[in-house]
């Protein structure tokens, strides 16, 4: 892969993997009960690496599969050994901590995410790694035209415009599980990743300044095996979502939120609290035989309480600092 000529900045923590970085490409595949797909994906995989004549890796993340995926990955293994890993789980974590395990382990320049069960399809890879060398540091998929059920695409359309309009990242494939980073991405340890954040990577990774850009890929119908997106999992996307915009916008100043928010609220109770009085004043009728004065007080219990959280959260976010964690930095020259 070409790679930019001034030096770019060493990771912040060199973890053992990135010690022996002499892989050119990892390509991290989380799996859950793909027992008929991971030979299959596997020997597409290896086949269109060889072409390129890339060193490689594939690592499978096996999480809890209660099928034979695991036996199917471990003959992979013993037969494809030094190109072949194998993380299992003791039980089903999620994809966002199966990808998290690969990629504490991969070893390679660029790293991959797949998905496991062949709707996304290796010969893709290449194109990924033009867009790389474009300058960009994180890839992403556009599953198009999909070839899914409407009951899965519809939703994910919904999804995808409202973390387009609600984040400013203009993806419209976010879930997209086919993409490709550079390994600083993966190492940079103030992208947390956790719950089911995975989908969230390019947003995150573009606040932190990574340059983010989506290329269309061609996808596959699923053959074998079923899906394990279904609506529960989108609504917690849903409140992800929510999550990713509070954490990357106002996790660092949560006065800022709340703050306005408690003055606000106090403002608007004083003023209906004030109004009542003057209406008691002009009609006579005593304060506390209108109901306004109670929603006038609730109003004020709500923006104190508002502005004291806000004073708390500054104070977790006092004790959790931690110094570089504000900045992310691209290219030194010294
Ligand atoms: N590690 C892990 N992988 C999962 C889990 N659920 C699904 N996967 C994998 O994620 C990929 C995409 O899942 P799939 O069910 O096809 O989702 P869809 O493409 O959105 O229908 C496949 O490789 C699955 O095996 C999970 O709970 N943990
Ligand atoms: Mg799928």
């Amino acid at each position: 892969m070409q790679q930019t000529p001034i030096r770019t900045t060493a990771p912040e923590v060199l973890t053992p993997a990135s010690l022996s970085q002499d892989i050119a490409i990892t390509i991290v595949v989380p799996v859950m009960n793909e027992q008929q797909n991971v030979r299959l994906l596997y020997e597409k995989l290896s086949a269109q690496l060889n072409l390129m004549d890339k060193s490689y890796e594939v690592v499978f993340v096996d999480d809890g599969s209660t099928d034979n995926t695991f036996a199917e990955l471990q003959k992979l293994y013993e037969e494809n050994s030094g190109h072949v890993r194998v993380i299992r789980f003791r039980r089903n974590f999620g994809k966002t901590p199966a990808l998290v395990a690969g990629f504490s382990r991969a070893r390679g320049q660029v790293v991959f995410t797949m998905d496991g069960d062949l709707q996304d399809d290796p010969e893709e890879i290449s194109r990924f790694l033009e867009k790389l060398d474009e300058g960009y540091d994180l890839v992403t998929g556009w599953k198009f035209p999909r070839l899914d059920p409407i009951s899965k695409t519809f939703p994910s359309h919904i999804f995808n415009s409202l973390v387009s309009s609600a984040t400013g990242v203009h993806l419209h494939d976010i879930n997209n599980g086919f993409k490709a980073y550079r390994r600083e991405i993966i190492e940079d340890t103030n992208l947390k990743l956790y719950g089911e954040f995975h989908r969230f990577v390019p947003v995150m990774a573009h606040w932190r300044g990574y340059r983010v850009a989506e290329i269309k890929v061609r996808h596959h119908p699923r053959r074998f095996g079923v899906s394990k997106f279904g609506a529960r999992r989108f609504a917690r996307g849903l409140i992800d979502l929510l999550n990713v915009l509070f954490l990357t916008s106002f996790l660092r100043t949560p006065l800022r939120l709340f703050g306005p928010l408690g003055f606000w609220t106090l403002l608007l109770g004083i003023l209906v609290d004030i109004f009542v009085v003057g209406r008691s004043i002009v009609t006579h009728v005593p304060i506390h035989n209108q109901p306004l004065l109670f929603v006038g007080i609730l109003l004020m219990i709500f923006g104190v309480q508002f502005i004291l959280t806000g004073l708390q959260s500054e104070m977790i976010r006092h004790y959790a600092f931690q110094p570089g964690e504000e900045y992310s930095i691209r290219q030194e020259l010294e």
